[in-house]
């Protein structure tokens, strides 16, 4: 039997052994354990080098994926792309550092966001923090090539609009303070990565978009997700993020398609939802 872990500060709350039990149950992998370690990014190398072999992996959350990446001897495309990890995975050369938040992104706005992308879109993505740089580099894989990016503060956003420059997307940076959000309102697809606060001076601008990740889902509905639902929009939540990046989580530890239905169901059962 291996294990494997999420790694982060806090990590009290996260839902991931929730995933990954269920993952390893239903793939009859029994003994298996996943479990959550508090750690911050200083810990984090330190930390996963003095484990054992029998450790297969660890997600990796706040604050610890740039020092994930960092740390890793292998990097693949789509996290040198975001510039952060989220998994980290033994291999004979050391750590392979992953995003899967990427899939996160994608996989939610296609399956509960209903969203068929076209090269034509605009996306519009509000908020520069870690998250926003997983959502633009999903919306390129997606096929999208405009990104509206506004944000509250211009200085902060480097790394998401390097992560947008590297995916090969034409950027727009809108200072969030002068931006006519109603002409935000005829974009295809938008993802919010900032607190229900902000967003509500903007919500009947932004209701007519037809397909919504809204990252935020505590407390659900936001008044941004019920507007939307209001005008017919389809919405995908922090939640689907959070499902869909731990597919291809559970499929580095134990190198097996990841029994996704079984996941859901976990997670649908912990959450109500
Ligand atoms: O990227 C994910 C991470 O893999 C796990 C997680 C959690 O357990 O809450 C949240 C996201 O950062």
């Amino acid at each position: 039997p291996r294990k494997a872990a999420v790694l982060g500060k806090p990590v009290a709350h996260s839902l991931s052994p929730v995933l990954h039990g269920a993952a390893f149950a239903a793939l009859g992998l029994t003994g298996w354990t996943y479990e959550r370690i508090e750690t911050s990014a200083e810990e984090l190398p330190a930390l996963v080098d003095g484990l054992g072999p029998e450790w297969a992996g660890f997600s990796v959350t706040m604050p610890g994926k740039r020092a994930a990446l960092d740390h890793a001897a292998e990097v693949t495309p789509r996290a040198a792309a975001v510039g952060a990890a989220n998994t980290l995975v033994r291999t004979a050369r050391g750590w392979l550092a992953d995003c899967t938040d990427v899939e996160g992104v994608t996989g939610a706005l296609r399956a509960a966001g209903g969203y068929e992308p076209s090269p034509a879109d605009t996306a519009v993505v509000l908020g520069a923090g870690g998250t926003a740089a997983a959502a633009v580099v999903g919306l390129a894989a997606l096929g999208v090539r405009q990104v509206r990016l506004v944000v509250r503060e211009p200085a902060r956003a480097g790394e998401t609009l390097d992560a947008a420059k590297r995916a090969a997307l034409d950027v727009e940076v809108l200072r969030w303070a002068e931006t006519d959000f109603a002409a935000l309102g005829s974009a295809a697809v938008l993802v919010n990565t900032v607190p229900p606060d902000a967003v509500v001076p903007h919500v009947a601008d932004l209701a007519p978009i037809a397909h919504v990740l809204d990252v935020i889902y505590h407390p659900w509905p936001t008044p941004l997700a019920e507007a939307v639902a209001a005008r017919g929009g389809r919405l995908a939540t922090g939640l689907d993020m959070l499902l869909h990046q731990a597919f291809g989580q559970a499929e580095h530890f134990t190198g097996r398609p990841a029994p996704r239905a079984a996941m859901r169901d976990a997670l649908r059962a912990a959450t109500g939802n």
